[in-house]
């Protein structure tokens, strides 16, 4: 794999200054990385080795059908300004939401950004429609299906961010018009997938981590790396004590559920599915479950139909 990096540019550590986030801010941050990797606080300084190290991986970052929540989880990420980690840790060659170029400007830098095959990180957001040769999803003329069937064939490393891209999310629930599926099953193409809707950040910054550091990615039998999805929303949750106790909330707002008592009753499906929300948080702050809201496995293949209802117990 020779993906092209780029050593210019601003740092990393420049980018962060700018947006006032201070060292200390940044090294926290790193420690929230190595948590979420499964390691201890010594790896934080490796994390951020890895973060700095000036090489800067080309990336284009493809949209297709989908809401744009899964950009959004990146640039609401407040803890440090998450964007600007982002920015300066890859080379983002081409994304439609943040780049400033429009129109031809525009693809003329996806041409010269994917002129080469292998020399860079494809991330792909949102499901593909395939009915009738694509023709639902259109970006300057072109289909969905035929330039993320060009590019993930070209690309170093695909990443499937967000469970449409991953397994075809919304767009692909019954009775799917568009025939909408993700992109490696519609482009054939490799992917690692990091599902959610919205899927959390740090799994993405996590796995850009590995990919810097050269490590080997674990992934599960569907294409998810084991270290942020190896276990059940169900394995890790603080309400676990009340299931175990048989002790449920019965709907919402009642005493058991402002007690903490388990939502399994309310509809959680959290013993199905198989995310680190409740270690990571989003924001480090909040997740559905401790909010007060059953999961309803947002990080599931084909959860729209499989596990909804949502408010009913499975
Ligand atoms: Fe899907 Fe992402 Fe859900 Fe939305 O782009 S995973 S609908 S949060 O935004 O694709
Ligand atoms: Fe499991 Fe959901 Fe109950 Fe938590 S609230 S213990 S995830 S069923
Ligand atoms: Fe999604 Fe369930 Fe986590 S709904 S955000 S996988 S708690």
């Amino acid at each position: 794999m020779k993906v092209s990096v780029s050593h210019g540019g601003d740092k990393v550590e420049e980018r962060l200054a700018k947006a006032g986030v201070s060292r200390r801010d940044f090294m926290k941050l790193c420690g929230t990385v190595a948590a979420v990797m499964g390691m201890g606080p010594a790896f934080a300084p490796k994390v951020a080795e890895a973060l700095t190290s000036g090489k800067k991986p080309s990336v284009v970052w493809l949209h297709n059908a989908e809401c744009t929540g899964c950009s959004e989880s990146i640039l609401r990420g407040m803890n440090p300004p998450f964007a600007e980690l982002v920015l300066g840790v890859i080379s983002l060659d081409y994304h439609e939401t943040v780049m400033a170029a429009a129109g031809e400007m525009a693809e003329k830098a996806l041409h010269h950004a994917t002129a080469e095959a292998g020399s860079f990180v494809c991330i792909t957001e949102g499901g593909i429609p395939t009915a009738e040769n694509g023709i639902y999803g259109k970006v300057a003329g072109r289909t969905m299906l035929e330039f993320n069937t060009e590019i993930c064939n070209k690309a170093a490393a695909n990443i499937a961010y967000g469970t449409c891209s991953a397994y075809g999310g919304v767009q692909a629930a019954a009775p799917n018009p568009t025939a909408a599926k993700g992109v490696a099953e519609a482009t054939g193409a490799t992917t690692i997938n990091i599902p959610g809707c919205p899927p959390n950040p740090y799994n993405l910054l996590g796995t850009v981590v590995m990919f810097l550091q050269g490590q080997a990615i674990d992934l599960d039998d569907i294409g998810r790396p084991t270290k942020f999805y190896g276990e059940s929303v169900h394995d890790n949750c603080p309400r676990l004590k009340y299931f175990d106790d048989n002790k449920f909330a019965e709907s919402f707002g009642d005493d058991a559920a402002k007690k903490g008592y388990c939502l399994m009753k309310l509809g959680c499906k959290g013993p199905y599915t198989y995310n680190n929300c409740p270690t990571i948080k989003f924001n480090q702050i909040n997740w559905p479950v401790e909010a007060g809201h059953p999961c309803i496995g947002c990080s599931e293949p084909n959860f729209w139909d499989e596990l909804s209802p949502f408010y009913e117990e499975a």
